[in-house]
C-alpha cells in the first residue's frame, strides 16, 4: 500500500477524524450497541435525504456474514468531481471532513441532522474499513478508506484514504446511486454485532415516515426461515427457497404515516376504518399527521422531528394536542353536539383511545431532555397547532368524514362523563381520608371510657348549651359535641359536598365508623348517639337535618337503633319555697304536674337548653335514670328525610311556610308524635 502525501488541509481533516476516534461518545453518544447502530444511521440518513429530496425511491441495507453492513440508494450519487478548495473529490470530503451537523451547526439549513447528522465521516472514523461506489453519468467510481497502525506515530490512524477516488468502470446512465459498505471497528465498540430487530424496526419506521420509499433489509447472517419479526409475521414470505436464501424484508408504504397509524392499531377495535391524514406547512415548518381512534382508552402519540423519534415530546406535541382540542371543541359547538351551557371537552377526552403519528420537519432543531429526544424549539408550537386545526377542518369539511367526526365527539363525551364521575369519586375519597382526629380538636369533649357499648355522644345545638352539657356530664362515658351553626342541609347534595361541611365532618370523625359505602358499624365509638336540640324552630330543623344525614349516609347506625333524640323539658313546675320541683315535657304532662304540685305552683317555660343550669340539664336531660330519651327508628329518619325533601329542599316558599307553621314548639312535638318516636328502653315514666 502506497503512503499518501497530505497537504495542510488534509492534516486538519485527519485531526478532525482523530478527535472522533479519541472521544467517540461526543459524536455518537456511546460505544455500546446504540453507538454501533448510530454509525449505521449516519449512512442511512444520507440515503434518506436523497430520497426525501425526491432523487431516490429505493434504499437497500445489507448485513453481511462478516458483520459488515452496506447501504445503497438509487439517488444522484455523491459528487465525484474535485472540490476546488480542498482539491480532493466530493466523496473524499464527505467521508473525511467532520461534517458540522446537528448541535455544532447554527446554519443547519438542511432538515436532516438533529440527533444524527454528525456525518458520514464519523462512520468512517470508527470503521476498520469503508468502501464507496458511486454510479453517476454512466461511470462507476470507487474509493476505499481504512484504519491502520502508524508505527512512526505509534498510534492508530483511521478513515484514511487507501487511494483517491477512481473511475473503475462504465454503467448505464439510468443506473445511478451510492453504495457504502463498512466494517465497524471492534477496538472502538464493545460489540460490533448489528441487531436485526433494531435495524428492522428503524427501517420500517423510516419507510412509514417517507411515503412510497422502498427500503429493503437483507441479513446474510441468517436464512429466510430463521427469523420471524414479532411484528412482521404476516409479511414473511417463506417459500421453498427459505432455507437457502438470506433473510430479506421490504418496507414500502404508499400511505406513509397514515399506514403507520393503521399498523399501530392493527388487531384493535377502531372507531373509524381509515386514519385521518393531513400534510401542510406553516412558517417554514412541514407538518404531517395521521390519527385514528380505537375502542381502547390509552393515548399513543408517536412524534418525529426530521424523521427522528421524539418520545420525550416537546413543543410540537403541545401544538398538536392544542390543535386537536381546539378544533374538535369548535366542531362540536358549530354542529350543536355541545350545547351552549355545556362546558368544553378537555384534551384528554378527545385523546382517549387516540393513536396518532405526528411528523414535522424544521430547521435549527434543538433537542433537549434526559435522552435528547424532546423538541426544545418553542417556535414549533403555534405552526403545528395551526396546521392541525386547518387540517382537521379540511378533513371535517369532507362529507364522507361526517360520521367519523361525530363519532369522535361522542367518544370524547363518553370520556368526559367517566372523567367527571371518577373525579367525584376521588374527591369523596380525599374528603374521607381527611376526616381525622384533627377535625375534633377543640370541639369534642371526649369521654375517658373506652367501651363503645357504654359510651354516649351528645350532639348539642350551640356552644353555650354545649358548655353546660360539658359541665353536667359524667366524663367516664358521656362525650359532648357542640354544633356551631346549622349543619348543612344534606338534601340533594352529593356526598363530597356533604363531606366538605365542617359540622358533618366533625360528627363523622367523632363516630369513627366512616361514612357512605365505607360506613362500618364495628368501628362505632358510641352506641348511643343523642341529638340534643332546642325545642324551637331552629332546633327542629337541625334535628331533621341530622336525621336525614344519618338516614342517607349512616343508615346502619339508625337501623341498629343507635340514634336518639334527647328531650329537654318544656316546663318546670315548682314552688317558690323549693318544696316542689317537677318537669313537664309536653302540654299534657304540664297539666299533670300542675295538679301534682298543687296550689301555689309556679311555671317556668324553657326557651332553650342554654337557659338551663348544668344541674338542671343533668337532672332532666342527661341522667340516664331520669332523662326522657327517644330512640329514632328508620321510619322516623325516613320521615325526617321526607320532611327535608318536600319542605326544605328547593322550594324556598314551601320551607318558609312550613317553618312559620312550626314555629310553635307544640307543633314540633305534634310532628314528633306523627313520626312515632319510641321511648328509650323503659327507664322513664
Ligand atoms: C449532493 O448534491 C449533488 C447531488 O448528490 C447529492 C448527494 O450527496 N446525494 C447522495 C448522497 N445520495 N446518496 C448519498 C449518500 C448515500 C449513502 C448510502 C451514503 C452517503 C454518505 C451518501
Amino acid at each position: 500500500m502506497e503512503q499518501q502525501h497530505y497537504d495542510a488541509g488534509d492534516i486538519t481533516i485527519l485531526e478532525g477524524l482523530d478527535a472522533v476516534r479519541l472521544r467517540p461518545g461526543m459524536y455518537i453518544g456511546s460505544t455500546g450497541t446504540r453507538g454501533l447502530h448510530h454509525i449505521l444511521w449516519e449512512i442511512v440518513d444520507n440515503a434518506i435525504d436523497e430520497a426525501a429530496n425526491g432523487y431516490a425511491d429505493k434504499i437497500d441495507v445489507r448485513i453481511y456474514k462478516d458483520g459488515s453492513v452496506s447501504v445503497e440508494d438509487n439517488g444522484r450519487g455523491i459528487p465525484t468531481d474535485i472540490h476546488p478548495k480542498t482539491k480532493v473529490s466530493g466523496v473524499q470530503v464527505v467521508f473525511t471532513q467532520l461534517h458540522a451537523g446537528g448541535k455544532f451547526d447554527e446554519h443547519n439549513y438542511s432538515f436532516s441532522g438533529g440527533l444524527h447528522g454528525v456525518g458520514a465521516s464519523v462512520t468512517n472514523a470508527l470503521s476498520k474499513w469503508l468502501k464507496v461506489r458511486v454510479n453517476k453519468d454512466g461511470s462507476t467510481w470507487e474509493m476505499e478508506f481504512h484504519s491502520y497502525f502508524d508505527e512512526q506515530k505509534n498510534k492508530v490512524e483511521s478513515g484514511v484514504p487507501v487511494a483517491p477516488l477512481q473511475k473503475t468502470g462504465r454503467c448505464p446512465k439510468s443506473q445511478h446511486g451510492t453504495f457504502v459498505h463498512f466494517m465497524p471497528d471492534d477496538t472502538v465498540f464493545s460489540s460490533v454485532e448489528f441487531q436485526l430487530s433494531t435495524v428492522s424496526h428503524r427501517l420500517r419506521e423510516l419507510a412509514f415516515l417517507n411515503k412510497g420509499l422502498s427500503i429493503t433489509l437483507t441479513d446474510e447472517r441468517i436464512t429466510a426461515n430463521e427469523y420471524v419479526d414479532e411484528d412482521e409475521e404476516y409479511t414473511q414470505q417463506l417459500d421453498l427457497m427459505g432455507a437457502t436464501q438470506p433473510y430479506s424484508v421490504t418496507f414500502c408504504y404508499q400511505g406513509g404515516i397514515a399506514d403507520f397509524a393503521a399498523y399501530l392499531n392493527e388487531g384493535k377495535s377502531r372507531l373509524y376504518s381509515q386514519p385521518l391524514y393531513y400534510k401542510g406547512e406553516k412558517d417554514g415548518i412541514l407538518v404531517e399527521f395521521a390519527i385514528q381512534h380505537t375502542g381502547e382508552f390509552t393515548e399513543s402519540l408517536f412524534s418525529f422531528v426530521n424523521n427522528i423519534p421524539t418520545p420525550e415530546g416537546g413543543y410540537h406535541e403541545m401544538g398538536f394536542r392544542g390543535g386537536i382540542t381546539r378544533m374538535l371543541n369548535d366542531y362540536a359547538r358549530d354542529n350543536k353536539l355541545l350545547k351552549e351551557k355545556d362546558a368544553n371537552l378537555l384534551g384528554d377526552d378527545f385523546r382517549e383511545g387516540l393513536t396518532a403519528v405526528l411528523s414535522i420537519k424544521m430547521k435549527n432543531v434543538q433537542f433537549e431532555g434526559q435522552t435528547k429526544t424532546k423538541l426544545g424549539n418553542p417556535e414549533a408550537r403555534s405552526p403545528v397547532e395551526g396546521c392541525v386545526v386547518e387540517g382537521l377542518r379540511a378533513l371535517a369539511a369532507n362529507p364522507k368524514n361526517k360520521k367519523t367526526f361525530e363519532d369522535i365527539i361522542k367518544k370524547a363525551q363518553g370520556a368526559a362523563r367517566v372523567r367527571i364521575a371518577a373525579r367525584q369519586a376521588k374527591d369523596t375519597a380525599r374528603a374521607k381520608n381527611s376526616i381525622d382526629s384533627l377535625t375534633l380538636v377543640g370541639k369534642l369533649a371526649a369521654c375517658s371510657g373506652r367501651k363503645p357499648e357504654l359510651n354516649e355522644l351528645f350532639i348539642v345545638e350551640g356552644d353555650s348549651a354545649g358548655g353546660t352539657a360539658k359541665q353536667a356530664r359524667v366524663r367516664q362515658y358521656q362525650s359532648i359535641l357542640p354544633l356551631r351553626g346549622k349543619p348543612l342541609n344534606v338534601e340533594k347534595k352529593r356526598l363530597d359536598q356533604v363531606l366538605a361541611n365542617e359540622e358533618i365532618r366533625t360528627i363523622i370523625s367523632a363516630l369513627g365508623a366512616g361514612v357512605g359505602n365505607d360506613f362500618n358499624l364495628d368501628k362505632l365509638n358510641y352506641h348511643k348517639v343523642i341529638i340534643l336540640s332546642d325545642a324551637d324552630q331552629d332546633g327542629f330543623h337541625i334535628r331533621c337535618i341530622l336525621l336525614t344525614f344519618f338516614y342517607r349516609y349512616m343508615r346502619p347506625l339508625v337501623n341498629a337503633g343507635h340514634v336518639y333524640i334527647g328531650m329537654p323539658p318544656l316546663y318546670k313546675v315548682y314552688k317558690a319555697n323549693g318544696s316542689a320541683e317537677e318537669y313537664a315535657y309536653d302540654d299534657k304532662e304540664l297539666q299533670q304536674k300542675i295538679e301534682k304540685v298543687g296550689r301555689g305552683y309556679l311555671i317556668q317555660r324553657y326557651k332553650g337548653l342554654g337557659e338551663m343550669s348544668a344541674d338542671q340539664l343533668w337532672t332532666t336531660t342527661m341522667d340516664p335514670m331520669r332523662r326522657n330519651l327517644t330512640q329514632v327508628t328508620i321510619e322516623d329518619a325516613a320521615a325526617a328525610e321526607d320532611m327535608i325533601t318536600t319542605l326544605m329542599g328547593d322550594r324556598v316558599e314551601g320551607r318558609k311556610e312550613f317553618l312559620n307553621r312550626n314555629a310553635n314548639f307544640n307543633k314540633v312535638d305534634t310532628f314528633m308524635d306523627k313520626v312515632k318516636l319510641k321511648k328509650e328502653g323503659g327507664n322513664e315514666d
